[in-house]
C-alpha cells in the first residue's frame, strides 16, 4: 500500500472487505462471442458514481496530462495539445466489479493508441502505472492499455464528461473491470517491471478480465 494513498470512505473499505471474502463469485466462465453479460454481473440502465469520495475539479486551463518513463517522448499535454490529438468515438459496455453493467455507452476522446504512436514506449515497457488527480492509481499490462477500444475519453453521449465521471478525460478500457478505467486522469507512467495501484493492493485482481471473473487476487 502506498502511504500517499487518499483516506478510506465507508464504502472503500466495505469493498476491500468483499475482496477478502470473495463475494460475488459466482465461478462460472463465459465467453464475450456469445454472451454479452459476463458472469455473475446485472445490467442497469442508470450510471452509478463509484470511487473514494474525491471529486477534484481540475480547472481546463491548468489541466495537464503527462506521459513518462520508458517512453522515447514523453510528453506533457495542456488541453489544447490533447484536442489536436486524432479523436474518435467508440461503443462499449462498462462491467464494475460490484456487479453492475451498462451497454452502449459512447465515448469521444483520443483512442489509446494515437497516444502511444507520439510517446513511442521503448522495447523494455510491459506495464503501466495510471495516476489520477483524486489520488487513485490502477496498473495495465501495455498490452491491455494497447487494446484497439481503448479511448481516453473527455465526452459521454456526446456531452462533455460529469465531474463525478471523471472530467476533463478518463480512460475507457472495455475489456477490464471498470475499476481499471481511470477517472480524472492525470499521469501515464510506462515501466519496465509492474507496480499495483490502488484497488490491487487492496485484494483486487491484477488484472481484472470481467468474462474470466478475475474479481479479486487468490489468497
Ligand atoms: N480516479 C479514480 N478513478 C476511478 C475510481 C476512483 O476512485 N478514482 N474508481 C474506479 C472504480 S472502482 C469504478 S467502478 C469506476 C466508476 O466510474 P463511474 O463513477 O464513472 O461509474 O471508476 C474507477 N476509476
Ligand atoms: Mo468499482
Amino acid at each position: 500500500m502506498s502511504d500517499d494513498a487518499p483516506a478510506e470512505s465507508k464504502l472503500t473499505r466495505s469493498k476491500q472487505r468483499w475482496a477478502e471474502e470473495g463475494r460475488f463469485l459466482t465461478g462460472r466462465h463465459a465467453r464475450p462471442e456469445t454472451d454479452r453479460l459476463p458472469p455473475g454481473q446485472h445490467l442497469t440502465q442508470d450510471w452509478p458514481v463509484l470511487d473514494l469520495g474525491l471529486h477534484p475539479a481540475v480547472p481546463l486551463d491548468r489541466w495537464t496530462l503527462q506521459a513518462f518513463g520508458a517512453v522515447e517522448h514523453p510528453v506533457t499535454l495542456n488541453w489544447a495539445a490533447l484536442q489536436a490529438l486524432p479523436q474518435a468515438s467508440k461503443v462499449s459496455d462498462i462491467h464494475c466489479v460490484t456487479t453492475w453493467s451498462r451497454y452502449d455507452n459512447q465515448w469521444d476522446g483520443v483512442p489509446v493508441r494515437a497516444l502511444l504512436d507520439l510517446v513511442q514506449p521503448q522495447a523494455e515497457a510491459g506495464h503501466v502505472l495510471l495516476h489520477s488527480y483524486d489520488g487513485y492509481t490502477t496498473n495495465l499490462d501495455l498490452a491491455d492499455f494497447a487494446s484497439p477500444d481503448a479511448i481516453l475519453a473527455h465526452s459521454w453521449s456526446g456531452k462533455p464528461l460529469t465531474e463525478a465521471h471523471g472530467a476533463p478525460l478518463r480512460l475507457v478500457l472495455p475489456h477490464l473491470y471498470f475499476w481499471k478505467s481511470p477517472k480524472w486522469l492525470a499521469r501515464i507512467e510506462f515501466r519496465t517491471g509492474d507496480r499495483q495501484g490502488y484497488w490491487e493492493t487492496r485484494g483486487y485482481h491484477n488484472r481484472g478480465d470481467p468474462w474470466a471473473e478475475e474479481r479479486y487476487s487468490a489468497g
